[in-house]
């Protein structure tokens, strides 16, 4: 059976931290989700685009945003998740998913950051699925990725920063990274990139005249443990998570990390 992933695309996930798969999801898909993506704004006019926290939870979440049933359904997504098991096993956990649009004219910077600093997973191990519903370019703020930054599974230094304008409040300040090392990850709708937690991520304001819309999916091997209490509700990144009461769906094989999916649901 010839594997969704080639060898040479997972050896560069493992070599870069990232891939983006030779492979996209159909049109069909992309529309439902952009009219999802419609619903999901309307449904939260006093969040920021860039800030739907938990869009797959369909109901008011515990992060303070209305979700729409169709980002779980892409979460569940088989040739996403058969690209996901390839990259941490059988055993698949879904646990994130936030919807970062941002707004054509003003939409807001991610600044370079590693994931995982206030994620309570023990060992920590995730791979996002990023998909893209708009083009996402580097005219519109595409995804950046430092290529190699997550080798050794090591900690960087972040600074914090007060400007309002940022999805995220902090970002890397440690002379073992060079920016300027960064690489843009340019997608048409339906693709997607796969990335490592510790790989150093962002992106650039969206002053283009065009909207950048994606969805970030978090997905964790169930060989680890979701801990509820470690930062059981948490602003260290700007904005409202909650994970002590975070929904889990165990999406394939077996929880071998002693994990609750009652919580949540
Ligand atoms: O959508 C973006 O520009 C940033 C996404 C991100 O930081 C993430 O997926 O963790």
């Amino acid at each position: 059976m010839t594997e969704p992933l080639t060898e040479s695309e997972v050896k560069r996930f493992h070599q870069n931290g990232y891939v983006v798969p030779d492979y996209a999801l159909p049109v069909e898909t992309i529309n439902t989700l952009n009219s999802a993506l419609e619903e999901t704004i309307d449904l939260n006019p006093l969040v920021r685009p860039e800030h739907l926290v938990s869009a797959h939870i369909d109901r008011l979440n515990d992060e303070g945003v209305r979700g729409h049933s169709a980002w779980l359904e892409l979460a569940q997504h088989p040739e996403i998740l058969d690209r996901i098991e390839q990259l941490i096993g059988p055993d698949i956990i879904l646990w994130g998913c936030q919807v970062f649009c941002k707004p054509a004219s003003d939409g807001m910077e991610v600044p370079m950051h590693q994931d995982g600093h206030y994620w309570p997973i023990q060992p920590l191990a995730t791979c996002t699925a990023w998909i893209a519903i708009d083009d996402s370019n580097v005219g519109n703020g595409c995804l950046r990725v430092v290529p190699g930054s997550h080798t050794g599974q090591r900690y960087y230094e972040h600074s914090k920063s007060d400007r309002e304008n940022l999805v995220l409040n902090q970002h890397v300040d440690d002379s073992r990274i060079d920016l300027d090392d960064a690489v843009d990850i340019e997608l048409h709708p339906g693709q997607f990139s796969l990335h490592d937690v510790f790989l150093i991520h962002g992106s650039n304001p969206n002053t283009s005249g065009k909207r950048r819309a994606g969805v970030a999916i978090r997905y964790m091997p169930a060989t680890s443990h979701f801990n509820r209490s470690l930062y059981e509700t948490s602003e260290g990144s700007g904005y409202l998570v909650n994970f002590a009461t975070r929904p889990l769906w165990l999406l394939r094989g077996k929880d071998r990390g002693n994990n609750n999916f009652q919580i949540g649901h």
